[in-house]
């Protein structure tokens, strides 16, 4: 019969073994990035002294005791030659916190923080708080600003499912200790803001997503921008649309900016994300743009459709068919991380460089919102890619033709010397 040391030995081996599983790529590709074929962190990944209470007198059976749902929607920035995640972590009792995991080389072995997490309160303390976009300012702060979420007590008697979405800053040195600062006051509910790591015109600059409801977006007409005079008082005066929703598209129903922008010398980069509504519920995609670097309210590229779907497992799980993003690293060799959760329960990498993203959003045709349009531009690729092929099998045939000449004159005539030089 083995001891409970026994035991508890054997959980911590298996989990160790678990943990440092390689993660390769997935072969197949499109050319723009790879995915690897683990998640790369899962409710599972939680230290098991998070889990388990390892004392034999109050658990006997050695039963989990906090069980961990899942982790996802995680911000992202390299720390200290460490790739780190401040991951949402979500308890089976539904409640969101974060959590930082490091990882050595950015794909496998992401290993927690003893501790997760104390986030301070603001003035009215939130019911669930989550999905941390990280901003490293130009200002010397690393600010995490994430969705505060309470109960909306203008709901009828009853209605336990109604709720605010509210934008909340907090902002950290050492992302151990973080200062709450007042959350964002905005006219309309917040969700997916993010901070843009310079200063614009001297001012902090925000993505926004204007929202009517907890979950409609409403009249709000995608992903917004706003310069703010101050963060420790951050308040959204003006809002302008940068990056519209439009019938038909993969963002038809809302959108929201995943991590900060990347700068690039051809512009920032963007990620994020876009739904659309079906009669399986709502679909979550990844999607890229382009903002000018003089101009960042200025979109300069906008390739069509998504640019990551879920596929496979990816489907599947406590809020199906969804892709989400908050964060992603780029490394000073141009590899770009992209960290990208699935269908709310587990997260995952996929690689790409700077320049392969921006040839992506720089050459990827844009959607031109009719059926009509689409075929055109694929019409016109095929032309021009047939030009090519059948200009290739002319060259081919040319050459076969003026070998065959050769062989003749050579075998059958009996002539030593070459009629044609078939180059
Ligand atoms: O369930 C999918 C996502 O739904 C929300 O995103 P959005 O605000 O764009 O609808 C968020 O709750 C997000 O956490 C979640 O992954």
């Amino acid at each position: 019969m083995n001891t409970f040391k026994d035991r508890v030995e054997k959980l911590f081996n298996d989990h160790e073994e678990f943990l440092s599983r390689k993660n390769n790529p997935v072969e197949a590709t499109n050319g723009i990035y790879v995915r690897y074929e683990n998640p790369i962190l899962t409710g599972e990944h939680t230290p098991v002294f998070w889990r388990y209470d390892l004392n034999e007198a109050t658990n006997p059976y050695l039963m989990q005791r906090i069980g961990m749902n899942a982790a996802f929607n995680s911000g992202a920035m390299k720390w200290n030659g460490k790739y780190l995640l401040v991951v949402r972590v979500e308890g089976d009792d539904r409640k969101s916190f974060f959590a930082v995991a490091e990882s050595p080389n950015g794909v496998d072995n992401f290993r927690f923080w003893d501790y997760p997490v104390s986030m301070p309160e603001d003035v009215i303390p939130a019911t669930n708080i989550y999905d941390m976009r990280l901003t490293a300012h130009e200002d010397g702060w690393i600010y995490g600003i994430f969705c505060a979420e309470r109960h909306d007590d203008n709901a009828p008697k009853g209605d336990l499912s109604s709720a605010t979405a509210t934008a909340a800053i907090a902002r950290t040195k050492d992302l151990k200790t973080w200062e709450r600062l007042p959350d964002l006051k905005t006219k309309s509910q917040q969700r997916n803001v993010v901070l843009h790591p310079e200063f614009v015109d001297g001012k902090y600059a925000l993505y926004t997503r204007p929202q009517d409801g907890f979950i409609d977006a409403g009249s709000g007409g995608g992903i917004g921008w706003a310069l703010v005079e101050d963060m420790t008082n951050a308040e959204v005066k003006e809002e302008k649309i940068i990056d519209q929703r439009y019938y038909h598209t993969i963002k038809e129903v809302k959108n929201g900016e995943g991590p900060h922008p990347i700068k690039t010398d051809k512009g920032w980069l963007h990620l994020a994300h876009g739904v659309r509504g079906c009669a399986a519920g709502l679909r979550y995609v990844l999607y890229m743009y382009m903002t000018s670097l003089e101009d960042p309210t200025k979109v300069i590229a906008s390739p069509a459709g998504h640019f990551m779907a879920p596929q496979g497992e990816e489907r599947i799980g406590d809020v199906s068919n969804v892709l989400f993003t908050n964060g992603w690293i780029a490394d000073e060799d141009g590899k770009v991380f992209i960290y990208y959760a699935s269908s709310d329960t587990r997260m995952h990498v996929a690689v790409s460089t700077v320049d392969k993203l921006v040839d992506y959003c720089m050459n990827t045709p844009q959607d031109g919102l009719t059926t009509g349009a689409s075929v055109n531009t694929l019409n016109n690729m095929i032309s021009k890619n047939l030009e090519i092929m059948n200009s290739e099998k002319t060259a081919e045939d040319n050459m076969k033709a003026c070998l065959s000449v050769n062989i003749i004159n050579q075998v059958i005539k009996n002539t030593p010397e070459l009629v044609n030089d078939c180059n």
